[in-house]
């Protein structure tokens, strides 16, 4: 599984160009079920990874409850340990608790990975734990014993992808089946984690959650693609108007077509780049948690990936949704036509902007790591910098906010230089302006809570501006797109 990941992520793109709902089922299964165990479990889970690879065993992965999706540490799914069976005991207090959304559980999967509240005997709650819990016989697909399993009904689009909800009735797991990266129980009930530091522990964890967000980048970047190659190609053969009565033009001629189009094409280039070097950077996160990597380096390269995949979904996902729907629109009527895919590009790109975390939401993490790299500044003079490197550039805060913009011809701005300048001010300066915003929340009186709430507007827009800093850091792309030559017969001049 871990072999070749970059294979397998071009698989999922490719199975994806094909049919989303099959890719997804395929990614679940394979990426997300087993992955977790693999990241998050150890020896004694390599039987599941082995018969997921043999399909003998089909997964889900189990975390959202009709109750609760943002705010996780709400789950309220119980695993209670019983020393006397060495079992945990998988409940369900009542139906707002029942996992919900969960893909491949509607009808197939045979078996997922539960998050729930772990609690020892004396009534002592560990937090969220993940279990392996099998839900249905492999070979009747019928559920388990107090295993109440369902299919939650036609949606917006993928429905060739089993959503389902489960409500577990005091069903009871092996102790062995607590996946123990982070924390383990003895037989005797005692339990015991490796983590001494809570935030290095949250930090290990929160980087294998950026699995499921590093690849919907790629994935949005697929859709664009996708769109944008029907879109761009159809509008080079499709002609309207012209100087005469004889000759009309392909509508890509025209320049409110190519300003309508050409920036999403630009944005695909930038974007597939960046989500393919975020992948191999989180290749390089998982090596670390395979070899067991306790390093403090490890855990903020944790942190840093789960901060970068949190802006950057929100961007990809956003991005692809507005170009599948400018592709749609530049269509015209044809655009509008099933068979032409658009609609189901769009559609199918939808929920990406909800599942593994809504955007809104996820943004805030972003934010909220910014926010915090400037406070420590302020107060305990801590160099500002991640292991990626890519906050390291607010060291120089005061100085970039000092600069100011001297290019007078268009043709200096063509170097990227010269937008990367501008983005690290308006980085700066937002980040400033919400910096104070927050303080003067905090001066008159108002509590953290509400404090972050107040200032939620002006932090989310920064945190977008600041990956696509990101980006433009990274100076390959525009290498790539500089030397890149398109072949739409006159478009070439107008590039
Ligand atoms: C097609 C699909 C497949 C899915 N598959 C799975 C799966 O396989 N496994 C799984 O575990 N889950 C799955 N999910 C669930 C998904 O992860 C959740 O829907 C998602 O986390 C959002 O949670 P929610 O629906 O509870 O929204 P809510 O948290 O109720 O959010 C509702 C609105 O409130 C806003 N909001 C919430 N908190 C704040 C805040 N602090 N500040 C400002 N605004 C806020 C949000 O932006 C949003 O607009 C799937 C969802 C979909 C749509
Ligand atoms: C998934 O479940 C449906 C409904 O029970 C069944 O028709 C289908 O064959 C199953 N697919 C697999 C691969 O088990
Ligand atoms: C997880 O369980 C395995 C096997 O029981 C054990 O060897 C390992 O030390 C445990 N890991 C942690 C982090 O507790
Ligand atoms: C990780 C994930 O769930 N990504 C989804 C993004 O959108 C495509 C459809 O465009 C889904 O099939 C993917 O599952």
């Amino acid at each position: 599984m871990v072999k070749n990941p970059l294979k397998i992520f071009m698989l999922i793109n490719c199975l994806g160009m094909y049919d989303w709902s099959l890719s997804a089922k395929y990614f679940l299964n394979i990426y997300v079920f087993a992955s977790t165990i693999q990241n998050s479990g150890s020896q004694r889970h390599m039987h599941f990874i082995k018969k997921t690879l043999n399909m003998e065993i089909f997964g889900c992965f189990a975390l959202t409850e009709v109750s609760h999706g943002s705010n996780t540490k709400a789950i309220r799914t119980t695993a209670q340990y019983d020393p006397t069976t060495q079992e945990f005991i998988i409940n369900s207090p009542d139906f707002e608790a029942s996992k919900f959304w969960i893909g491949n559980m509607g009808k197939n999967a045979t078996h997922a990975v539960v998050y729930a509240q772990l609690y020892t005997q004396g009534g002592q709650c560990h937090g969220l734990h993940s279990f392996v819990v099998q839900i249905r016989d492999p070979k009747t697909l019928l559920p388990m014993p107090g295993v109440m399993v369902g299919d939650i009904g036609r949606k917006l689009g993928q429905n060739g992808l089993d959503n389902g909800f489960t409500m577990f009735h005091n069903v009871r797991i092996p102790r062995e089946n607590l996946l123990n990266r982070t924390g383990d129980v003895t037989p005797e009930g005692v339990y015991s984690t490796s983590f001494k530091d809570v935030r290095q522990r949250f930090g290990a964890s929160l980087g294998t959650l950026s699995t499921g967000r590093v690849s919907i980048i790629g994935m949005s970047v697929v859709n664009l693609k996708l769109a944008l190659s029907i879109a761009i190609r159809f509008s080079a053969t499709r002609r309207q108007f012209g100087p005469n009565d004889d000759e009309e033009i392909p509508v890509l001629e025209y320049q409110m077509q190519q300003w309508r189009l050409i920036p999403y094409l630009a944005a695909t280039y930038v974007l597939d780049h960046f989500s393919k070097t975020l992948f191999m950077d989180l290749v390089e996160l998982q090596l670390g948690l395979l070899q067991n990597d306790k390093s403090i380096r490890q855990a903020e390269l944790g942190r840093e990936i789960h901060v970068l995949a949190s802006a950057g979904k929100p961007l990809a996902s956003w991005t692809a949704q507005q170009g599948a729907q400018e592709c749609r629109e530049a269509c015209g009527g044809h655009g509008y036509l099933a068979m032409n895919r658009l609609g189901d590009i769009r559609n199918d790109n939808d929920p990406n902007c909800t599942y593994e975390g809504d955007n809104n939401v996820l943004l805030q993490q972003t934010s909220n790591y910014l926010l915090n790299c400037i406070t420590d500044r302020h107060q305990d003079k801590v160099r500002i910098e991640s292991p990626l490197e890519s906050v390291n550039f607010l060291e120089d805060f005061k100085d970039i906010l000092g600069q100011k913009f001297m290019i007078s011809r268009v043709e200096d701005c063509m170097d990227s230089s010269v937008s990367l300048a501008a983005y690290k001010w308006l980085v700066c300066y937002l980040l400033r302006e919400s910096f104070q915003k927050l303080n003067q929340e905090r001066k008159s009186g108002s509590d953290d809570f509400e404090a972050r709430n107040n200032c939620q507007l002006y932090k989310n827009l920064w945190a977008t501006v600041l990956q696509g800093s990101k980006v433009l850091e990274r100076p390959s792309w525009w290498r790539e797109f500089s030397s890149y030559k398109p072949t739409v017969g006159s478009l070439k001049s107008k590039l």
